[in-house]
């Protein structure tokens, strides 16, 4: 029989391959390529980023096995900002026992590196506790604060005895200076049963704290709720939106046909670009992709550039984790210099990295035709780009 390997020679296994994950670089995969944005080779983060201190007891006597006392099932859907030349994503970290909690990794370079901070985020809970806390937005406000919006899910109160999982989803807002420290504000209230998705812009409208939110009838099923909204709200501490506007609504046999939601928003110089996600329902279950739009500078509740389809799936391993066939989105980051990266989780289990530049953004949303809800229309958009193209000489 093989022998099992000696406390020590575990744990010097353990901390190195922790250590070569940590230090590995990363490449734009050149192997991929459509000019609108680049892929990277490797995850940024994966459970086996998470420090072995937050994952086993290091002490010999308490755990002489060195077991994995408390595990971790994936690192996915973080939030994503710039702070002092640091980017730093607070991710969501969901244990083996599906509860998820939110913390911070920083890199220099935006595309390897990536540490966690000692540390999770000790987040505040309300009157009514959180069951379950995820997807974090992280703004810099121009009010002077930090604010995560992420969604809080609660039991719900009204499901029938048995029913052990319809749940209240709603948007939890907390602010900071440091992502240290948090100070938890009344949950956003709407006109809306439940809320998921929901981003705050980092300026006010017409003096106002401005949302695009997702209103949902139910915790799975939009119903009614028709798409993107938006809205504004007087005081962020007690926030409540009045009247909620449909920005880009779902619509049928498109990939939004069951579902969508705001994942960040960039400020570029002709308007707000979205990287959101939409959903559809298949024989697989859900299939999420991501797809882009930009709404105008002055009146963020008007789309001014549509493009159709999606911006980005699953491709390869992507395709395969926790929930498969999953991309989200709900942290992009735009540096002074025009350099986008697009932070996004695959299938529930891991981040990766894709660039670009705002002016690949803006020339893929305002250069790309707009659905044409038709097969029809949707021949007709492509044979006029054979011909523009063999017309030119070009095959
Ligand atoms: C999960 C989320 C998921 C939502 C709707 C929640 O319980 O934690 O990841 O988006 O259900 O399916
Ligand atoms: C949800 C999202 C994400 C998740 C996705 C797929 O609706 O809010 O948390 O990535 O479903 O499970």
């Amino acid at each position: 029989m093989n022998t099992v390997p000696s406390f020590a020679t575990r744990l010097r296994l353990l901390r190195e391959h922790n250590a070569a994950l940590l230090e590995r670089k990363n490449s734009i995969n050149l192997a991929w390529s459509n000019g609108v944005f680049d892929r990277w080779t490797h995850p940024v983060l994966t459970a086996a980023h998470t420090p072995l201190f937050w994952r086993y007891d290091l002490d010999p006597q308490t755990n002489p096995y060195l077991m994995e006392r408390m595990g971790v099932n994936g690192v996915f859907n973080a939030g994503a900002m710039e702070l002092d030349g640091k980017i730093l994503l607070v991710c969501r970290v969901e244990g083996y026992d599906r509860k998820s909690f939110f913390a911070v990794a920083e890199s220099e370079t935006g595309v390897d590196g990536f540490r966690f901070w000692d540390y999770p985020i000790v987040m505040p809970e309300t009157d009514d506790p959180d069951v379950n806390v995820y997807d974090m937005r992280v703004v810099q406000h121009e009010d002077g604060w930090i604010y995560g919006v992420f969604c809080t899910e609660r039991k719900d109160p009204a499901a029938p005895p048995g029913d052990l999982s319809s749940a209240v989803a709603q948007a939890g807002i907390a602010r900071t200076h440091d992502l240290v420290t948090w100070e938890r504000l009344d949950d956003l209230k709407t006109t809306s049963a439940q809320q998921r998705n929901a981003v705050l812009l980092p300026e006010f409208v017409h003096g106002k704290y401005a949302f695009y939110t997702r209103p949902q009838d139910s915790f799975i099923e939009a119903g009614k709720g028709g798409g993107i909204g938006f809205g504004l709200a007087d005081d962020i501490a007690h926030a409540e939106i009045m009247e909620e506007a449909i920005v880009d609504p779902r619509a049928y046999h498109t990939i939004k046909e069951s579902k969508n939601g705001a994942g960040d928003v960039i400020k570029t110089p002709v308007g707000w670009l979205h990287i959101a996600h939409g959903v559809r329902g298949c024989a697989a279950g859900l299939r999420y992709v991501l797809y882009a739009f930009l709404c105008d500078l002055d009146d963020p509740s008007r789309v001014v550039a549509r493009p159709g389809g999606y911006l980005m799936a699953p491709e390869g391993e992507e395709r395969v984790g926790d929930v498969s066939n999953v991309l989200f989105c709900n942290g992009v980051v735009a540096r002074a210099n025009g350099d986008v990266f697009i932070y996004y989780a695959s299938s529930d289990t891991r981040m990766h990295v894709a660039t670009s530049t705002v002016d690949r953004l803006l020339d893929y949303v305002f250069n790309t035709p707009e659905d044409g809800m038709r097969s029809a229309v949707c021949v007709a958009q492509r044979i006029e780009l054979i011909r523009k193209n063999l017309e030119s000489g070009y095959r």
